[in-house]
């Protein structure tokens, strides 16, 4: 009997996986699967962004694994950084009554009227990653995500102390409207405004997560702005790894004359700070599967949650990359 199954039925907007199967039988298309032995097995739907970076494939493979090891049913569905594919998605879980659903939010705002109908239709939703904007917040049953404005924080403290507190920065933002892009955008200006007025941020854009478009963005910026650049700060490993790409093309050194910060600690990251080319990372754990489905059991039977569950963060650098590198689990 196959242990388990990664099914993946092309939808018409949006990729849908199904996972955890437990018999060979192909799951039924409504996603139900029969009861085996008398015990339901839970079906949840995760509405997924996309696979926009590292960190974000992290993040599904935690989700499918904890589901595997639970014998859970995973409906996952990719948004492909559409926030319309998602609401799609949320309402295919609801027509195929999941016990529970699971919104890792592209955008933070837009939500009330999808999340109203999961409500009605008494189908728990829990936020992981990234939060939203509602005017109800009985809409999800809870948030389960790191702090983005104290990441940016972190990170601009790190790089004031390191930058002798002056200095001309870029920044490559996030997603727009995400949560991520707008808090790290947020507590990396306060604490800069706040200590290190010396510090410029001389340009920021959008590199919507992706490693690609954070070189695009970069390359932009160094032909527009020349070379009198003294730090980056990227939202995401990712983008930060296509930024190192576009200084060494420009004959600059990332991670000695330009310092480079950014937010995640994949492991790409934890390789370019060994290397000499990354400065420093925030980390933002990814690996939400095991507290995503405590979390489930809990909102299923019926526990109060509190609205928001903190994911802990902290900022490694060059001095201790290659002593943790080995440890690292994503
Ligand atoms: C953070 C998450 C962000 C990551 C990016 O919780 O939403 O989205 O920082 C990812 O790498 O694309």
């Amino acid at each position: 009997m196959l242990r388990h199954t990664w099914i993946v039925l092309a939808a018409a907007a949006f990729g849908l996986c199904l996972a955890g199967c437990q018999s060979n039988e192909s799951p039924a298309p409504t996603g139900k699967s029969p009861d085996k032995g008398g015990k339901k097995q839970l079906v949840v739907g995760f509405a997924q962004t996309g696979a926009e970076s590292s960190w974000r494939t992290a993040e599904t493979e935690s989700m499918k694994k904890e589901a595997d090891k639970r014998g859970a049913k995973l409906l996952i569905s990719f948004g492909q950084g559409q926030q319309d594919n998602q609401i799609k998605a949320i309402r295919s879980f609801i027509s195929q009554k999941v016990d529970a659903i699971v919104l890792a939010p592209i955008v933070e705002t837009g939500w009330d009227t999808v999340l109203a109908e999961a409500k009605k239709a008494g189908i728990p939703v829990l936020l992981v990653d990234r939060g939203v904007k509602v005017a109800d917040d009985s809409l999800y049953a809870t948030l389960i995500a790191s702090d983005f404005v104290a990441e940016g924080e972190m990170a601009a403290e790190w790089l004031g102390k390191k930058m002798g507190g002056k200095g001309n920065v870029v920044e490559l933002k996030g997603t727009t409207g995400a949560a991520p892009a707008i808090d790290r955008e947020k507590g990396f200006h306060a604490v800069l405004e706040k200590s290190f007025p010396y510090m410029k941020v001389i340009a920021g854009q959008t590199g919507d997560f992706k490693m690609a478009e954070g070189k695009k963005v970069m390359q932009a910026i160094i032909k527009a702005k020349g070379k009198d650049i003294q730090a980056v700060y990227a939202h995401n490993d990712d983008m930060a790894l296509g930024a190192i790409q576009a200084l060494e093309e420009a004959n600059m050194s990332p991670g000695k004359d330009v310092i480079v910060v950014s937010i995640d600690g994949v492991k790409g990251a934890f390789e370019a700070m060994v290397k000499g080319t990354l400065s420093a990372t925030v980390e933002c754990n990814p690996l939400f599967g095991p507290i995503t489905f405590d979390t489930l059991g809990k909102a299923l039977a019926g526990e109060k949650l509190p609205k928001y569950i903190k994911n802990e963060d902290k900022l490694f650098d060059q001095s201790v990359a290659a002593q943790v590198i080995g440890s690292r689990e994503y």
